[in-house]
């Protein structure tokens, strides 16, 4: 069996999520207000199709691609960049390429002991992230 990512998770850690957002140029008051968000993550999973949207008190964010397939990303809301995205498995984990402005940038999913992990990187800084299914 294939893994399933499809539900809802709440943030438990975010490790350095104040150095990826200082690494994407995010100013100091925005990072202040999303230092104390507690996203949670609501994944629709359907074969190599997804949409991962991310909710919190303040902004939301939504992306939907199709493994294996090249696309336009505008982080919209976030740091407002345009990137060429690309999500390819490696084995059971999805891995993000995020091309554009901004040298190394990209993510990495994958679930460990029913945990959905989440590596966001972009340049040197790197931000960890776990979540657990909501009850
Ligand atoms: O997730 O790429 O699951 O998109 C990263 C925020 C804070 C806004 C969130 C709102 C980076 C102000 C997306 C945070 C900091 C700070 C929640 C993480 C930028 C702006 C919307 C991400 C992937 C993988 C799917």
């Amino acid at each position: 069996m294939p893994v399933d990512y499809s539900g809802t998770w709440d943030i438990v850690s975010n490790v350095n999520f104040e150095g990826y957002m200082v690494a994407l140029g995010i100013d100091f008051a925005t990072r202040k207000i999303a230092s104390v968000l507690k996203p949670q993550k609501v994944i629709e999973q359907k074969g190599d199709c997804f949409t991962i949207k991310t909710f919190t008190t303040f902004k939301n964010y939504d992306v939907s691609f199709k493994v294996g397939e090249e696309f336009k990303e505008v982080t919209k809301g976030l740091d407002n960049r345009l990137c060429q995205t690309v999500v390819n498995w490696d084995n059971d984990k999805l891995v993000c390429v995020q091309k554009g402005e901004k040298k190394n940038r990209g993510w990495t999913h994958w679930i460990q002991d029913g945990e959905l992990h989440l590596e966001l990187f972009c340049g040197e800084q790197v931000c960890n992230q776990v979540y657990k299914r909501t009850l």
